[in-house]
């Protein structure tokens, strides 16, 4: 909020009765949702005490005084009273909220935006133009509070005088005006709340240079595991998942609240899954060949669960051998599963590496692919010590681990499985919840991550690590750091190769949005140089994911999630600004001419077989004659923890034709082309990419 300290000065000494008092709904709430999307909550039988603004008589119901409220420039707490049928404004001091049975409380809840949910007017002064939006806020650092500004109007004036001034803050009732300190250094918030109008400079979007991002997508759960359901002849939803809770997790919970976004249609569902009595909350996922995912462990540690694409449901799985959380898995050269790591659930140590083998559908434990090697050093031990291991799948049923320690190691997973030393990363820093992606066949490019899980400083670091022949040294180059440093960010291999990395924050710091970093960047291996790009609404931190959809386009969602105790337990004292559930699609500068237009995408009009075996062939037909087309394949992805070992770019090099008709053969490596689901992009001569067609690559 811009403006807590004002508030002691409203504050009457008559206000805190402490007896009874309570700072959270005793019973179940209700929402009422404004007309400016402005949600309410409403606590039957409880009152606030304190100052009273302004007395509606004859109000026929609660609702219908959160409506008046809702519709009153300043009304953003109100009571209603249940027996004359008064509705109260409520003032801006601290209340004293109690249990009473004759009142019932309204409370507008302050909701992170993208765009100005009202009409916004201009003012223009000096040259400079600025949109003005009212009854919302920008939470975060001020570099001036200037006082006694009467007007809205003359805190938009003195932001145009002010060199640097591109968003002002106006607090009508305190008369502040608020200049806000610079966006690219400073994390700068907006949200809906009534209290505030906010001054922004109108700065011409340039998506062409910096992409774009869509508005606000609200979904019924905190996204902080997402899955792109392979389907055919394109993928179009999005499943993403929580814990027990929507919004809330702690303990076993025996069940996981899912929710189906369309990104082509924008329609949005909620499911419950119980049927596996699994709480799906921190996993390990891999996609099988056949499109299923497998889910392991998390809350409910020992448990596996499949999503089918085919059925959409889900089924259980045999039990690991050892229960988990945040173990890594990925899916093998030859379809089996190779999971490691994961001591924050179940038993804290000896967490070796285990098989699932798909024909016979167990887990075998592999004693020889030992974790100590990959372990980092936390400051709170083995609990985050084996954490979100790097991992790729590679030939021969191979697997490489990149990070996040200091030590790379390949491990097999042939017989009892086995572990080799492959070099080091990064001599100085252990890299925890940093992020990896292989944009091509053996390049991996690594970035961020801090040395402890939390509460400490992140690096903006970053690597290409090369590998080849299994069991030898990797190569590691040292690259540009990025612009930011960066913990808990997300990163997405593009149809193009190059990397999109979105949100982190400067220090390690689970469940906060402190100091995140909304600026994405992007990262070409071509030039091995970072370019910053359009900033994102709210900080994407701990349990946020970004994820490639079949249209170019990326996901960036979640963070936060709230602990509680008691399975089932209320979230009403959970804080919400720092629960993101919801998410933004980013469009890249592919997808945009540089006058803003989007840019004419080439189009897929046939594939010979949605089908293809590792180092088959595949006749694509495109819907016009081009030259220089690209063609790459991108295994479709799954993502959690800043962990998606599903993704991996595959350019097809070997492609004959012309015209609208071509032949792919692809690698005939499965530990290079691992087996799946994949995106089938082809790129125009100037890189942009067709919407992708799915394509499943089978033994
Ligand atoms: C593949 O791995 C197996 C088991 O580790 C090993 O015996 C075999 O020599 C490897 N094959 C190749 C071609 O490297
Ligand atoms: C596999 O592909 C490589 C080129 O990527 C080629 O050199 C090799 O001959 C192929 N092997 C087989 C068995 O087709
Ligand atoms: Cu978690």
């Amino acid at each position: 909020m811009a403006s807590l300290k004002l508030l002691g000065l409203l504050a009457a000494a008559t206000l805190f009765h402490t007896t009874h008092a309570i700072n959270a709904c005793p019973v179940a709430d209700t929402l009422f949702t404004g007309t400016g999307g402005i949600r309410y909550r409403i606590c039957p039988d409880t009152d606030l005490i304190g100052e009273s603004t302004l007395v509606t008589a004859n109000v026929a119901s609660v609702t219908a005084c959160a409506q008046l409220c809702d519709q009153a420039m300043n009304c953003f707490k109100a009571v209603y009273d249940t027996q004359t049928r008064d509705c109260h404004f409520k003032g801006f001091g601290n209340m004293n909220w109690q249990p009473n049975a004759r009142f019932d409380v309204v409370q507008a809840e302050q909701v992170n935006i993208a765009r100005c949910p009202y009409a916004e007017t201009t003012y223009t002064n000096g040259g400079r133009n600025f949109k003005i939006c009212r009854d919302t806020d920008i939470r975060g650092d001020n570099v001036q509070n200037i006082g006694n500004v009467a007007t809205l109007n003359d805190c938009a004036q003195r932001c145009s005088t002010i060199a640097g001034c591109t968003q002002a803050v106006y607090d009508s009732t305190a008369q502040v005006c608020y200049i806000k300190a610079d966006a690219r250094t400073n994390t700068l918030i907006w949200s809906t709340d009534k209290r505030f109008d906010v001054i922004r400079q109108d700065i011409a979007a340039n998506p062409a240079a910096n992409g774009a991002w869509s508005d606000m997508i609200r979904l019924p759960v905190i996204p902080v595991a997402a899955y792109v359901v392979p389907e055919y002849p394109s993928a179009q939803r999005l499943l993403v998942f929580s814990s027990w809770g929507s919004d809330s997790f702690g303990g076993e919970g025996g069940r996981t609240q899912f929710a189906d976004y369309n990104f082509n249609s924008g329609a949005v569902s909620s499911r419950t899954v119980s049927n596996t009595q699994h709480d799906m909350f921190c996993p390990a996922m891999s996609s099988l060949q056949d499109g299923r995912l497998l889910i392991q462990g998390g809350s409910d540690a020992a448990k596996t669960s499949f999503y089918d694409p085919r059925t959409n449901a889900f089924t259980s799985g045999p039990n690991m051998k050892m229960a988990r959380g945040y173990q890594v898995s990925v899916t093998l050269s030859n379809n089996n599963i190779f999971t490691i790591g994961g001591a924050y659930s179940g038993p804290r140590q000896g967490k070796d590496g285990e098989l699932y083998n798909t024909a016979s559908n167990t887990w075998t434990a592999l004693p020889g692919a030992r974790v100590a090697p990959l372990l980092t050093t936390d400051a709170e031990g083995i609990w985050r010590e084996d954490n979100h291991a790097w991992l790729f799948a590679w030939k021969n049923g191979s697997v490489f681990q990149a990070g996040p320690s200091k030590a790379m190691n390949w491990y097999g997973t042939a017989g009892t499985g086995s572990q080799t030393a492959a070099g080091t990363r990064d001599p100085t820093d252990d890299a925890m919840c940093g992020v990896f992606a292989m944009y091509e066949p053996g390049k991996i490019l690594s970035a961020g991550g801090s040395p402890d899980y939390t509460n400490s400083d992140a690096n903006a670091r970053a690597h290409i690590t090369t590998i080849n022949t299994p069991n030898t040294n990797a190569v590691v180059e040292r690259v540009p750091d990025m612009a930011y440093p960066r913990g808990f960010a997300n990163a997405v291999v593009l149809p193009d190769g190059q990397v999109l990395v979105t949100g982190g924050q400067r220090r390690s710091m689970v469940f906060t949005d402190t100091a995140g970093i909304l600026y994405a960047e992007l990262f070409n291996p071509a030039t091995k140089t970072w370019k910053t790009l359009a900033p994102e609404a709210v900080p994407r931190n701990y349990h946020a994911v970004s994820i490639l959809l079949a249209d170019g386009r990326v996901f960036s969602g979640g963070g936060g999630l709230c602990y509680i105790a008691q399975v089932g337990a209320s979230s009403v004292n959970c804080n919400k600004l720092v629960d993101h559930a919801d998410g933004q699609i980013f469009s890249p500068p592919y997808l945009f001419n540089t006058d803003g237009s989007a840019a004419a995408r080439p189009t897929i009009s046939s594939i010979g077989a949605t089908s293809v075996k590792v180092g088959g062939r595949l006749t694509i037909t495109m819907g016009a004659s081009a030259t220089n087309l690209k063609f790459v394949l991108v295994r479709i992805g799954s993502v959690t923890h800043s962990v998606n070992s599903d993704q991996r770019r595959i350019p097809l090099t070997s492609v004959t034709g012309s015209g609208t008709s071509y032949t792919a053969t692809l690698p005939n490596d499965s530990g290079v082309l691992i087996p799946g689901a994949y995106y089938l992009f082809v790129l125009s001569a100037s890189g942009v990419p067709s919407m992708a067609r799915t394509v499943q690559v089978t033994l």
